[in-house]
Parts: structure tokens; C-alpha cells; sequence
């Protein structure tokens, strides 16, 4: 839920980037921290395994430009990918204002990401919610590994698998060379955004 403080003008926005194991997820957030903070290290807390996966999630708060006098704050957090952190996957998605769902493209990885949408679903029906009703973008990542050889899920067979129903906004993305991270960062931001001042121009008093 968008948190909106009308006396301080901030609108909080609780971003969660989800997808199978080594997706792609926490590396995305770092190359946002890189771009809004010049340094991804120093802001991004990640509490991780000894194998160095996420194991609770990674944290990272942005700032962004005001907009109509209000400062905007998205809050990004992963989720943990393997199977065992099921509960705190769950405890992630509590609250959450928009999805990025990252795929990973490798055709290898094909059931990998639908098990892991289907998780998804089955997590927000716990909460009543449908994936349907959440600002979602779909980002289809590690798409440079194409030049060097590595077979890939197309576009087309992507969006069959995993996006016929939501119909979200998609993109092919690399969090290794940054491309297009920031454009999903954006869409997902002013979805968020929107969603968030529907929600609040209902709730006014007729
Ligand atoms: N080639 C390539 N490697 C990537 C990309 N994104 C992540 N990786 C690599 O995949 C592995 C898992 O990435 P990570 O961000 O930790 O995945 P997470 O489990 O989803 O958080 C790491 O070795 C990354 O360097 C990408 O777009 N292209
Ligand atoms: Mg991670």
C-alpha cells in the first residue's frame, strides 16, 4: 500500500522485483542504485546466504524527482529465488504497490520462470490480491547472452509463456551491460505513481 504523507508531501512506493533464482533481480536494483546514487554499494542493503544469494532480500530506497509538489520514495526489494524461502518470499509481497516480474531469457530456464509466476499468483490470492489489479512490467533479462551463443526463450515464446493474461508492458533487458533496466524502472515507477492517485481520488469524500 502507497504510503502518502500529505503534511511532509512524500508518496512511498514499495517496488518488489520477483523472479526465479539468478534472474537477475538483485543486479538490477544495483544498476538502479548506480544510476541515482553514483555508488550501488553504499545504499543497497542485502542480506545474504553463504553462497552469496539473497536470502531475506535486498533493500534499496531511491529518491526521485518531486512531482506536483510531492517527493516520491520507491523502496525496491528482491525476494529470495530458491525453493526453500518460500514464507519469505511471501513476507516480501506484504504490501507491495508494483511488480517487476524478472525472467531469465536462457531457454534453459523456460519452466523455471513459469513455476515462479505461478508462485507469485498463488502468493497474492493468499492476500486476496490478483496479479491482474498490481502495476506489473514484465522484464525479459539477460538478453546479451545471445552473442555468445547461449540459446534464448524469443520475445514471442516469453510473452506466451508468461504474459498472455496481464498483458503487462515488457522489455528485453541486461543487468549485466544496464540495458534497459532504467526503462523498466521508470515504467514501473509511474504505473506505481498512477495507481497510487486512482487509489486516492476514490477514497476522497464525494
Ligand atoms: N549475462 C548476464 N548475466 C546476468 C544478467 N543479470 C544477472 N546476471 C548474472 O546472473 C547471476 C545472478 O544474478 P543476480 O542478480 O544475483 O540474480 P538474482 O538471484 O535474481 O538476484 C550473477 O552471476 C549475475 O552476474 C544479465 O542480464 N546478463
Ligand atoms: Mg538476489
Amino acid at each position: 500500500m502507497s504510503i502518502i504523507t500529505v503534511h511532509n508531501k512524500t508518496i512511498q512506493l514499495k517496488i518488489v522485483y520477483y523472479g526465479p533464482e539468478d534472474s537477475g533481480k538483485t543486479s538490477s536494483i544495483k544498476s538502479i542504485g548506480q544510476a541515482y546514487h553514483g555508488d550501488s554499494q553504499s545504499d543497497i542493503i542485502s542480506l545474504k546466504t553463504k553462497e552469496g544469494n539473497t536470502l531475506f532480500f535486498d533493500f534499496l530506497p531511491v529518491d526521485m524527482k518531486t512531482i506536483d509538489g510531492y517527493r516520491v520514495r520507491t523502496l525496491l526489494y528482491t525476494i529470495p529465488g530458491h525453493v526453500k524461502y518460500d514464507v519469505t518470499r511471501k513476507l516480501v509481497l506484504n504490501g507491495v504497490d508494483a511488480i517487476v516480474f524478472v525472467a531469465d531469457s536462457r531457454a534453459v530456464c523456460r519452466q523455471a520462470n513459469k513455476k515462479s509466476l505461478e508462485q507469485l499468483k498463488d502468493s497474492l490470492s493468499q492476500q486476496n490480491k490478483d496479479l491482474t489489479d498490481i502495476p506489473l512490467v514484465m522484464q525479459y533479462n539477460k538478453s546479451d547472452l545471445s552473442d555468445q551463443g547461449i540459446p534464448l526463450l524469443s520475445f514471442e515464446t516469453l510473452e506466451i509463456d508468461l504474459n498472455q493474461i496481464t498483458k503487462a508492458p515488457a522489455y528485453k533487458t541486461s543487468s549485466a551491460i544496464g540495458n534497459n533496466i532504467l526503462a523498466v524502472f521508470r515504467k514501473i515507477t509511474s504505473m506505481a505513481l498512477a495507481d497510487a492517485h486512482k487509489n486516492l481520488a476514490d477514497q476522497a469524500p464525494q
